[in-house]
């Protein structure tokens, strides 16, 4: 089958707000810098380029790093997800595919918000691959750290500790039984047993070394497919090996390999149902010379019909108006 080209429309997200090492802020002008749109009209799909969301201004703090005060970075990460969540939702109106280059993970509350809203009028049911070394369940109850870029998947599964803070009208929600998460291998105390208790699928490196990932990825995308659904997959750059994506703030050792990251890819181009994306937790301050970016970007490429041989791609359903 013939590849479809699709209009794909990049959204910056230009904010560390939810993590306490800075520098993922600048994440994707390096996203940009490393080519991603090229790469994206290489392979024939349009792309429009929104620019960054970013807070107007930002009091600057006295302290180093973890710096400014938990109220105020959650009041920021509140703000940004708010915008992310109605600017996602537009484009996916226009029948475009979103990207979300981040910025820390928080921001996925607003980019699955903005596909939740979008599938639950037209009772498209929405399954998230979540590609993670972490699970990303916390709520401020359990969270070791406070940070909201460990919370997303909690929130947007509903689990309750949220306060009223987080339940604008721009929240969406997902079904837990929806979400797997590929990839981990560090997962809190508190947080497994959420994640356990929820039925949430974790495919961890565990499992991946023992199952491999062309098993692994065919599970969710035979469920992802008989369920008709939108697929959206959230990609955190510190699911890959530090090895080979230096860029992140919290790295943990014995992630996924370049090999094993591209086929996933490969594998979700082919199925035809992702549907969008987000680019999370590059933290270019923290590179190697742009490696962790370049790689992301390859992975994208091979996420949008790039292939080794160059053969005719795969079928790219995507969810159009
Ligand atoms: B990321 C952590 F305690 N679980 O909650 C937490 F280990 O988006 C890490 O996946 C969260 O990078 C990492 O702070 C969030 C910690
Ligand atoms: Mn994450
Ligand atoms: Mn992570
Ligand atoms: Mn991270």
């Amino acid at each position: 089958a013939p590849s479809r080209p699709v209009r794909i429309d990049l959204v910056g997200v230009a904010t560390a707000s939810g993590a306490s090492v800075r520098g993922c802020g600048m994440g994707p002008e390096a996203l940009r810098v490393a080519g991603l749109a090229e790469a994206l009209m290489d392979l024939d799909h349009a792309v429009a380029d929104h620019g960054d969301l970013r807070r107007a201004q930002t009091s600057p703090s006295t302290h180093p790093s973890s710096a400014r005060m938990p109220e105020e970075r959650k009041a920021d990460v509140l703000e940004m997800a708010a915008r992310i969540s109605d600017a996602g939702h537009a484009i996916l109106q226009s029948g475009h595919v979103p990207v979300f280059l981040g910025g820390d993970h928080s921001i996925a509350m607003g980019t699955v918000s903005a596909v939740a809203r979008y599938c639950l009028p037209r009772q498209k049911p929405v399954h998230v691959l979540w590609i993670d070394a972490h699970a990303d369940y916390n709520t401020p109850q359990t969270s070791p750290s406070g940070n909201l870029h460990g919370m997303p998947l909690a929130l947007l599964c509903g689990e309750p500790g949220f306060d009223e803070a987080f339940q604008g009208d721009w929240l969406g929600r997902i079904d837990a039984h929806n979400v797997t998460i590929l990839g981990a291998r560090s997962v809190d105390r508190e947080e497994r047993r959420l994640v356990q208790a929820r039925g949430i699928e974790v495919i961890d490196m565990r499992k991946i070394d023992q199952i491999g990932v062309v098993a692994a990825v065919q599970k969710v995308i035979d469920k992802a497919k008989a369920a008709e659904a939108h697929l959206h997959v959230s990609l955190d750059v510190d699911s890959l090996d530090p090895a080979i994506a230096p860029g992140g703030g919290t790295l943990v050792p014995g992630g996924l390999s370049y090999r094993e990251a591209h086929l996933v890819m490969e594998m979700l181009h082919d199925c035809g149902l992702v549907g969008s994306l987000d680019v999370v937790e590059l933290n270019p301050f923290l590179d190697h010379g742009g490696k962790s970016a370049t790689l992301l970007v390859d992975l994208v490429a091979s996420l949008f019909g790039r292939s080794i041989m160059g053969e005719e791609p795969g079928p790219m359903e995507f969810v159009t108006e």
